[in-house]
């Protein structure tokens, strides 16, 4: 998906969640919750390493579960709290506080995991969560002080005797949706005048962009799941089938195979709505003729997949389709190319695969009026992908070996109905680089191909009838 000029901080929309059957060693099924986490031990060495970093107390908030007032809303954590404890359930504070201050007057913890008390009329409704008194909490969240949520404001109070400043996620002039940031920044505040709020989201943000072989198998899981999913929609995608259609059915895929949910909400465009890069009616019928988009993808244990494939409709691209479409892909094979340790995804500098993407569009092909392409690459090169598919990231700063991004040129021509994007995840090596996405084909010869087998398949299956 295409990463909007300005930051959408979206609240992720409907989960589902799956159980796994296992019978692999067990005689008897053996029930897992979908949802991995990794183990406790990573989750405090990111604590420690973040903490190591700041010269005050850090003070984040999960969400607290009104962040969304639609019925088929699931909880799902705010993903700097989640990248730093594991916790997903509402209502939860995590305080740091940097040890080795000998000066000062706390007495604390170096690390207090709050949580809200629990109310069995609630989890008459809702299930059970942890609460702050439970016997196995400790064992279970990996922390070894845990208090009451309303612990929390006397806590600061006397931090604030200490310190004149503490790290949180600050408010931002763009930031949209729900005011997160905003209303714990101005609760701090309020509960500790005079301390001055520091915004801790870039100092996470870095740490975020460099995944753990932990997070890496995550990210390959739902980036498997999600070209399962792909692959099914290429052998799917005929001219009479609705948008919808197409993408329901990779839901489902996504879901049966272990997804929480959607990376975002699935992009299926046929003819024009290929060329709206957040296209979210899928209310249209395919056309014999069109190209259709498609830009799906899942999320696995609170990791993201994001991938795009075009396809055409009929199984054929016209020629001009696929004059295009193998621009799109020459300019992606450039920036694989050029993928490795010390290029940026940023538009400036001499080391900008942006560039890369658009000097090859633009000087290849032209648009009806003899003009070259690069006014219809509209949008940035690629981002980070992670908890969040527009994950933190930052990007002038050099590409280094852990950090998953997307690769994803596109063209869109509105006044020929053809938009081609082809998008990819790839995981940035010591030497350069590793396609993620590399088992879903990107070449017109092979999308052909597998299209032409389904389409041979369904005629079998049809004459049986
Ligand atoms: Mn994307």
């Amino acid at each position: 998906m295409p990463k909007a000029l300005r930051p959408r901080r979206a609240i992720r929309p409907i989960a589902v969640f799956a159980l796994v059957l296992t019978t692999l060693s067990a005689p008897l099924a053996l029930l897992l919750d979908a949802r991995e986490r990794e183990p406790n031990g990573v989750y405090a060495e990111r604590r420690a390493h973040l903490v190591a970093q700041l010269s005050a107390p850090v003070l984040l908030f999960g969400y607290t579960g009104r962040e969304n007032s639609s019925p088929s809303y699931v909880f799902l954590q705010e993903p700097n709290f989640y990248y730093l404890t594991g916790h997903n359930e509402e209502g939860a504070a995590l305080l740091l506080v940097p040890s080795g201050t000998a000066e000062k007057s706390w007495k604390g913890a170096n690390e207090i995991l709050f949580l809200p008390p629990r109310k069995s009329e609630e989890e008459k409704w809702n299930g059970p969560r942890m609460g702050p008194t439970d016997a196995d909490v400790q064992k279970k969240t990996g922390f070894a002080a845990i208090e009451a949520f309303s612990n929390l404001k006397s806590h600061l109070t006397d931090l604030a005797q200490s310190y004149h400043e503490i790290w949180t996620l600050a408010p931002h002039a763009e930031d949209t949706g729900y005011p997160h940031a905003r209303e714990w920044s101005a609760w701090i505040t309020q509960a500790a005048p005079g301390i001055a709020v520091r915004d801790a989201a870039a100092a996470i943000g870095a740490m975020r962009q460099i995944k753990t072989p932990g997070e890496i198998a995550l990210l390959t899981k739902a980036i498997e799941l999600s070209m399962d999913a792909q692959l099914a929609a290429t052998r799917m995608v005929r001219p009479g089938l609705y948008e919808y259609q197409v993408a329901a059915r990779m839901v489902e895929i996504h879901a049966y195979g272990g997804c929480e949910t959607e990376a975002y909400a699935p992009i299926v465009g046929t003819g024009l709505h290929s060329t709206i890069l957040h296209f979210n009616q899928l209310d249209a019928l395919i056309q014999d003729g069109d190209v259709v988009l498609i830009d799906v993808g899942g999320q696995y244990s609170g990791y993201t997949a994001d991938i795009t494939r075009t396809l055409p409709a009929n199984g054929h691209f016209t020629g001009r389709q696929r004059e295009i479409y193998d621009i799109v892909l020459g300019a992606q094979n450039a920036v694989l190319a050029a993928m490795k340790p010390g290029a940026t995804l940023g538009r400036q500098g001499s080391n900008s695969l942006f560039k890369v993407a658009y000097d090859y569009i633009n000087t290849h092909g032209a648009d009806r009026d003899g003009r070259s392409l690069g006014r219809y690459f509209t949008h940035g090169l690629g981002h980070h992908i992670g908890l969040e598919v527009h994950d933190a990231g930052d990007p002038s700063r050099p590409l280094e070996p852990g950090m998953v991004v997307t690769a994803e040129p596109g063209v869109y021509i509105p006044e020929e109905r053809i938009g081609v994007r082809i998008e990819d995840d790839v995981l940035i090596t010591p030497t350069g680089y590793k396609l993620l996405t590399a088992r879903l084909p990107r070449s017109v010869d092979e999308i052909e191909k597998i299209m032409a087998e389904a389409k041979v398949a369904r005629d079998e299956r049809s004459s049986e009838r």
